[in-house]
């Protein structure tokens, strides 16, 4: 007993954020946009409303999992429900004021909900002014804005805003752009915090798989995960796993993970963890039973010698590009797969496009705190260092493929990286076997 409990106690995983940094981050914000406006000119101060996640429900009274929106979490720190923050700033001077809208709770809410943080733990992160009740909200703003008043705002929907910003003939401006610019690029703890997430998500997915074998559910595979996230520090799921055998595999977002494994299939796992607001994002896929048929461990390799010629294509460019990886993934595909037999043209076009039509998808995505982080970056832009983002070709082949032989499978290998400070990138999730013959050792397979 006392041995197993052991392997519970490396479970601390403290933030690396110190809160300076996200004095900093704001700084550079107010500093980013009043540079913009410079260009336009006329407006004499910034209004910046941010508004964090609304507590909601999947049944009455039964709240839904809840996460921070991370824009917030990132201006503030904040992680409590149902807040707005209000940044202030002349346009002229370096001085800015902020407030935290939030409603106390009431005694007979704590008895139920607990305590929220105090006002002076709130303070430490986001260094506001004063709390302003919801009720109150309006009003402030009424106060803070004026004719010239150039007011930010993320640009989802929200009805008291609406009500307020319908009357203002300012224009809003979305500020959504701007946080995902600062976010692209992680700072030092930031990049801390990515390999903490992408450790835990490692090990999550290695304990997992070394678990798996001979599972009869999709179902099973799911609850291995959270178990083996869990009792690490993951505080949740970074999003619904993909868990998927046999041909479910070719139904990209396959979410429904509870069907029945048959002892052939091969699994395809799409998991990451969440810690500290930050999240991991890594695709494995093993041979239920342990042992890879001839054509899936063929088509594996054919996959695996494309992931790993990616990894040292970008470690190797001069600027990393998305794009660029994107293209590398359709022309490596088209060869391997020409080589394996899947494709059968000779045509350099038509291999392509047959490239695209067995993986859908891009090969990438930036990372960080969401799973698919700054979605308002283009991926067609030479990155600078310390950029968090995937790398994942896979295949998918349908049940109706001509090539017979290949027909019911799906596969993808993701991995995570970052552009390293002098050049070439860092590998984040290496502490996960990709090659065929590791997956098995690991899953304690081989004769
Ligand atoms: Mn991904």
């Amino acid at each position: 007993m006392l041995k197993n409990s052991r392997r519970f106690l490396n479970t601390i995983w403290p933030s690396r954020i110190q809160n300076e940094e996200y004095a900093r981050r704001r700084h550079d914000l107010l500093r980013n946009l009043k540079m913009d406006l410079a260009k336009n000119g006329g407006a004499e101060n910034i209004v910046l409303i941010l508004k964090g996640a609304k507590r909601s429900y999947i049944a009455p009274d039964v709240p839904a999992q809840y996460r921070q929106l991370s824009h917030f979490r990132y201006i503030t720190g904040i992680t409590m429900p149902d807040c707005y923050y209000i940044i202030t700033s002349p346009i002229d001077s370096e001085k800015s004021t902020c407030f935290l809208v939030a409603d106390k709770r009431s005694a007979y809410d704590e008895l139920w909900e607990g305590k929220l943080p105090t006002e002076a733990e709130l303070e430490k992160t986001a260094n506001f002014e004063e709390i302003v009740p919801r009720g109150k909200m309006l009003q402030t703003l009424e106060k803070l804005c004026h004719r010239n008043s150039a007011v930010f705002f993320e640009s989802q929907s929200d009805d008291l805003l609406n009500q307020f910003l319908q009357t203002k003939s300012a224009s809003v401006r979305s500020v959504n752009h701007y946080i995902d610019k600062l976010r692209l690029q992680k700072s030092s703890s930031e990049m801390q915090s990515m390999r903490d997430v992408c450790s835990l998500g490692s090990q999550t997915m290695s304990a997992m798989i070394s678990g798996v074998k001979d599972l009869q559910n999709e179902n099973a595979i799911c609850g291995l995960l959270e178990f083996e996230g869990r009792r690490r520090g993951s505080e949740m799921q970074a999003y619904p796993p993909v868990v998927a055998a046999g041909n479910r595999a070719n139904t990209i977002h396959y979410l429904d993970a509870n069907s029945e494994i048959f002892r052939g299939d091969c699994v395809l796992v799409d998991a990451g963890c969440d810690l500290n607001g930050y999240v991991s994002d890594i695709t494995r896929c093993f041979p239920i039973s342990g042992h890879w048929s001839d054509a899936q461990k063929s088509l594996y390799e054919a996959l695996l010698y494309v992931h790993e010629q990616l990894l040292s294509y970008a470690h190797n460019l001069e600027k990393v590009k998305l794009s660029l990886l994107f293209r590398k993934m359709n022309e490596l595909l088209a060869a391997s797969f020409g080589e394996l037999g899947l494709i059968k043209t000779r045509n350099h076009r038509e291999m392509i496009e047959e490239a695209e039509k067995l993986c859908p998808h891009h090969v990438s995505h930036y990372l960080g705190m969401d799973v698919h982080d700054c979605a308002t970056i283009s991926r067609d832009i030479d990155l600078p260092p310390n950029v968090v983002f995937t790398i994942e070709p896979g295949v998918y082949v349908p049940l109706n493929h001509p090539v017979a032989e290949f027909r019911g499978i799906g596969y993808r290998i993701e991995d995570d990286v970052a552009t390293a400070e002098g050049g070439g990138i860092e590998l984040l999730t290496a502490g996960v076997p990709r090659g065929s013959l590791e997956i098995q050792q690991i899953m304690s397979t081989v004769d």
